[in-house]
């Protein structure tokens, strides 16, 4: 079998463990209130490539992590990956009616059910984090409450999202433009490989390793959403295209132009790759996976 052929199967299995994961730790939906649990599900089940998850995976994996544990974690990041969707999609956010191919949760519920299904993944994923299933030690429990909550607060996701809506009124410049992107979409990327690192318990070196290649994949993974959104279809990719362009909002693409945009992404996925030599060749699927992030086409 072909080394893509390989990977795109191992990735599909990680995916389907998410799902299952998923399932498992959303509630049923019982009670009155069962119209905000149904929306959770509609959002976070069926659709969505499962990259953040595929991470997690990979990374624990690299020590041996008990498969039970990460997929936990993997289904946490996804959960808080769904809920920022599901508010980034709002009126209020980026207004799109279309998410993952489908009506976005708050055209297909209301806006304020929408929100409500967003804050209740959002506590999930740490409820679930917190719990002993997880991780046997405490220490190591609280170590990911903690990284996934500086990963998505004020000075992570959160921070990127103030500054996304701030750069609709001005043009920032590719070091702003960087540290933007670094914030909105790096930091549960950089979680998500160093999540892999806490629960295996991983060496000083090891960590940074991962980190920085999370730090280049991150970038690159960007740098390949904004060609997409250039590029792309909304078919291909389930959701509406061209919008910062149609904003005026300044993009890696817009500054640096769509080939230096992409040679840059390359560059990027070579170098992140650099940083997990450590691991030789245990590190293949996350090797693999840098390559995919510049060749996916959704
Ligand atoms: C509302 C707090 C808050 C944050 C929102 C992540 C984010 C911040 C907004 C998402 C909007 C967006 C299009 C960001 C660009 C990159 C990105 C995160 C794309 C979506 O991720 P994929 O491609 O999506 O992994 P799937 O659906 O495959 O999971």
């Amino acid at each position: 079998m072909s080394k893509i052929l390989e990977f795109e199967e191992t990735f599909q299995a990680m995916a389907h463990r998410t799902d299952r994961a998923l399932d498992r730790l959303i509630p049923g939906t019982d009670g009155l209130e069962s119209r905000v649990v149904e929306a959770m599900r509609y959002s976070a089940l069926g659709g969505g490539k499962r990259l953040r998850p595929c991470l997690v995976m990979a990374s624990a994996d690299l020590f041996n992590v008990n498969r039970r544990c990460s997929q936990r974690v993997a289904a946490a990041v996804e959960m808080v990956h769904t809920y920022s969707l599901i508010h980034d999609d709002l009126p209020a956010m980026d207004d799109d009616d279309l998410r993952r191919g489908k009506p976005s949760c708050h055209k297909q519920y209301d806006e304020a059910t929408a929100i409500l299904a967003g804050d209740a993944l959002l506590t999930l994923a740490f409820e679930v984090l917190g719990e002993e299933e997880t991780h046997p030690q405490p220490s190591v429990r609280s170590e990911l409450v903690v990284a996934l909550a500086r990963a998505v607060g004020s000075q992570g996701m959160v921070g990127g999202q103030m500054l996304d809506l701030i750069a609709e009124t001005l043009v920032l410049d590719v070091p702003e433009i960087t540290r933007l992107q670094r914030l909105k979409t790096g930091a549960l990327i950089n979680f998500s490989c160093e999540a892999g690192a806490i629960l295996g318990k991983a060496l000083d070196h090891q960590r940074s390793g991962l980190v920085a290649y999370a730090h280049d994949l991150g970038l690159a993974f960007q740098i390949i959403d904004d060609l997409l959104d250039v590029e792309g279809s909304t078919e291909e990719l389930g959701k509406s295209t061209g919008k910062d362009a149609a904003a005026g909002k300044a993009t890696f693409v817009s500054l640096l132009g769509v080939e230096r945009a992409r040679d840059q992404a390359e560059m990027l996925a070579n170098q992140a790759i650099k940083h997990i030599e450590v691991f030789s060749d245990n590190a293949a699927t996350l090797k693999e996976f840098a390559e995919f992030v510049v060749r996916r086409r959704s």
